[in-house]
């Protein structure tokens, strides 16, 4: 297979200790959205997901419930596979560490790494956080310190003396500090890189790789009172999933590894981008060309996750709202690099004004509109120079979205999806078709044409996050399905408009959702009876610098303003502030201020306004915006 036409991508294996959550769903569907993208460029696409089913943690939690680990996990595998399936999660394989073929295969790495030298037996002792199954290192306690804190959970360690086998990490030390030189694009966002190589300057220490203290983890080859660590095993599965170490799939591994794309929380950074990388370099592989680290969705101020038991069932949202609204809220409204927060409110008012009423509608009023006038099959139109700007604003849309999906921030990428789909929609708007259709019914035949085109590209470019819907859309155009033999961006971006369509009548593609308390949402309740303000208060509004990019007066409105407002990784947002006449859009533009960004969007003068730009009032109540001193980036917090 040609590498170039080849796309391999991973998610984390998910400890297999409890039912997935919204968490773990987000990061599944990030890969999905790529490795759907990477169909829709063409290519080849293999996607790895699967279970982390080792390791002490898991042997303590089936411990608990009285339970053989074996059957403790395989009881929580049906939720895993079921809820892929609920959304629509397109995976080519599932991988389980318990699967035979990885044990084997991880024993086969062990052998090779002995053999090498990387792997040698000495002892080791420490403070060790059985829950994070990793021991303090130097810098992490205070001589003397007894039982100190985990850095990751804070919950107190416990003095741990044992023989091991240790990896040879700090050989790896310079040749990890080179390869991130090398490839400044390792890391999405590439902020995270600078922790990554603070850690590694500050001195990499062996790594301990094996215990004796459980049985639950594979056994080393010739000394099987030893188990490998669970990280040990847990990353290799991005190898032994495409058949590393596997006679019988030799051909399969040197067609996917490496990976072009693994997704990861950042909770787990250190473990992926810097002992996985030794892993392979130990190896004589070659390492992933991209890790995309996202952040954490939040309930209230704290991480949802299973253990602290503030979890979102993503079983119930999809019933409550369609798997797919949730897979674009996910996509479109939670900024990759950056924590996000849930709320049912903004999933309900995203659905409401991104899907029902932006693409929704669209369908609607044109396909009812043309049946109206007999019109079933759609032809190629007449093109004049607002069907030209349409086109051309959608190749510059392609463009920016390749880039965007490229590097990872697939936010973005919808984002000027959604533009095009605001200027398509304005579009038909101004052309005002019901009108055209009794003055020249050529013109009204090539607006529904441009209409049913954009449309097209629409759902071409939205099936990656909403494959399902977008194939209803399709079909309401009368397309059966998607070959995926095109390159289909390049299809959209070179080609003239000369599709066939036949319109097929229906009912709306999505449905508005009956603004609901955010009954999912547990901290929400607790928050609305508290009206005493704390800091928890403050850090839930989100203040943030951007710059005006651009700012207009709004028609009919003689206070109203209308920014584009760049903040930085969180994307641009349109943002409606009355603040004319004192301010004019001349002394705004090109200006820094500052913003409420997690504001409910609302509508003004019949535009989403996404945000609340800050203001005070001096003395003689005139309006002054309020600036950092000094430039700072773009989409920098308050704090
Ligand atoms: O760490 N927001 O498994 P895990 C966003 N087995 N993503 C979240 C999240 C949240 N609130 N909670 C979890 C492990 N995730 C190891 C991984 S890989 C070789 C071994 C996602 O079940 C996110 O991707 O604790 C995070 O990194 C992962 O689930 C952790 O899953």
């Amino acid at each position: 297979m040609d590498k170039n036409q080849t796309f391999y991508v991973t998610t984390p294996i998910y400890y297999a200790t409890a039912t997935p959550h919204l968490g773990t769903l987000y990061s599944t569907v990030l890969a999905d959205v790529a490795a759907r993208w990477h169909k829709i460029l063409g290519e080849s696409v293999f996607f790895l997901t699967g279970t982390d089913e080792f390791g002490q943690k898991v042997a303590q939690a089936a411990e608990k419930v009285g339970k053989t680990p074996q059957v403790f996990v395989d009881g929580f595998i049906p939720g895993y596979k079921d809820l892929w399936k609920v959304y629509e999660i397109d995976y080519s394989r599932f991988i389980r560490t318990t699967d035979a073929y990885h044990i084997q295969a991880i024993q086969q790495w062990i052998t090779n790494l002995q053999e090498k030298g990387d792997i040698y037996k000495g002892a080791y002792e420490g403070w060790y956080c059985t829950p994070c199954e990793t021991y303090l290192t130097e810098k992490d306690f205070e001589v003397g310190e007894k039982n100190p804190p985990c850095v990751s959970c804070q919950r107190p360690t416990e003095w741990v003396s044992e023989e091991c086998y240790f990896f040879k990490l700090a050989k790896y030390q310079q040749a990890l500090l080179d390869f991130y030189k090398n490839n400044p694009n390792f890391i999405t966002p590439k902020e995270r890189m600078a922790e990554v190589v603070a850690f590694v300057q500050s001195g990499l220490q062996d790594l301990s790789i094996s215990r004796t203290t459980l049985s639950w983890g594979v056994p080393f080859p010739y000394d099987s009172q030893h188990v490998t660590y669970v990280w040990a095993d847990a990353l290799n599965n991005y190898i032994t999933g495409v058949g590393y170490g596997q006679k019988d799939r030799e051909a399969e591994f040197a067609a996917w590894w490496p990976a072009n794309l693994q997704i990861l929380g950042k909770d787990i950074i250190r473990f992926h981008a810097v002992y996985w990388p030794a892993f392979l370099m130990a190896s004589n592989l070659p390492l992933p060309e991209q890790l995309l680290v996202h952040g954490w969705i939040k309930v209230g101020e704290q991480k949802m996750s299973k253990s602290l038991g503030n979890s979102i069932d993503p079983l119930v949202l999809s019933k409550e709202y369609g798997a797919d609204a949730v897979r674009y809220y996910l996509i479109k409204q939670l900024a990759i690099t950056q924590d996000g927060q849930f709320s049912t409110a903004d999933l309900e008012q995203r659905i409401t004004s991104d899907l029902a009423n932006d693409v929704g509608n669209l369908l609607q009023r044109m396909s009812v509109l043309a049946e109206k006038n007999g019109m079933v099959e759609v032809l190629p139109g007449q093109w004049k120079q607002e069907e030209l700007d349409l086109q051309k604003k959608l190749q510059e849309t392609l463009q920016l979205m390749v880039y965007e999906m490229d590097r990872g921030y697939f936010h973005m990428a919808y984002s000027h999806l959604w533009k095009y789909i605001n200027a398509v929609n304005s579009y038909f708007h101004a052309l005002e078709p019901w009108k055209l259709v009794k003055t020249d019914k050529e013109r009204f035949a090539t607006v529904i044409s441009a209409t049913c085109h954009s449309l097209y590209a629409i759902a071409l470019l939205l099936w990656p996050v909403m494959p399902h819907k977008m194939e209803e859309l399709l079909e309401r155009l009368g397309i059966k399905s998607i070959v995926f033999d095109k390159n289909y961006v390049q299809v959209l971006e070179n080609v003239c408009w000369d599709m066939r369509f036949v319109i097929q009548q229906g009912d709306a593609l999505f449905k508005k959702p009956e603004p609901s308390e955010e009954t999912m949402n547990p901290f929400v309740e607790e928050i609305k009876k508290d009206t005493s303000i704390t800091i928890d208060d403050v850090i839930k509004v989100d203040i943030r610098v951007g710059t005006i990019v651009s700012c207009q007066s709004v028609d009919g409105s003689d206070k109203l303003v209308k920014s584009q407002v760049d903040f930085g990784d969180l994307g641009m947002r349109q943002i409606f502030s009355g603040v004319r006449p004192m301010l004019t859009p001349e002394m705004l533009q090109g200006t820094q201020a500052i913003f409420v960004v997690n504001l409910k969007p609302r509508k003004m003068m019949g535009e989403e306004s996404q945000g609340m730009m800050l203001i005070a009032k001096n003395d003689e109540n005139c309006i002054i915006p309020i600036r950092p001193a000094s430039p700072v980036p773009n989409g920098s917090k308050l704090s």
